[in-house]
């Protein structure tokens, strides 16, 4: 069976494309959930995508994520730096957990800079723009092991 991932963004990315598009670029939500979807068959997997800009909504579907997802790709956005109930919510999942930024935090700003979030997350992919998204949904299907065969070994496993 296919992986079943759940895709969380946090708050203001609903104005992806255009909030200071310098750091985010220019490409809106909408056109990432569709790349995601158009993208998820090729790699078996089938998708929830949901934006908030309420903490208490995203710790709700983290929770509704251990029923009805293998994994989570999660870009908290302004919630990286602050959210201890999105932490605690993350850890009563039980599958993995991508943490997702579209720019490199690590080279932001003292206030971009240290996720609290990472702390609790199997992995975290930033810097890679919009494309981040693409590579985490492949990434969390790997992890669970479940790529379809036909893919290139060194797409399904890595090095050996
Ligand atoms: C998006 C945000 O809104 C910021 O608060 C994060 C993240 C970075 C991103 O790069 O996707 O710091």
């Amino acid at each position: 069976m296919g992986a079943r991932l759940t895709i969380l963004n946090g708050p203001n990315l609903n104005f992806l494309g255009i909030r200071e598009p310098h750091i985010y670029g220019t490409t809106t939500l909408e056109a990432v959930e569709a790349s995601c979807r158009a993208f998820a068959p090729h790699i078996d997997a089938t998708l929830a995508f949901h934006q908030s800009n309420h903490e208490g909504e995203l710790v709700d579907w983290i929770q509704a994520a251990r029923g009805s997802a293998d994994a989570i790709i999660i870009n908290p956005a302004g919630y990286s730096f602050t959210s201890i109930a999105i932490i605690d919510a993350l850890k009563i999942f039980e599958g993995p957990i991508i943490e997702l930024h579209i720019s490199n935090i690590h080279a932001r700003d003292a206030l971009h800079r240290h996720s609290k979030i990472s702390s609790v997350v199997r992995a975290v992919i930033c810097g890679l723009g919009p494309y981040g998204y693409i590579v985490a949904m492949q990434a969390a299907a790997q992890m669970l092991d479940a790529l379809p065969a036909a893919l290139p070994p060194a797409m399904r496993s890595g090095p050996r």
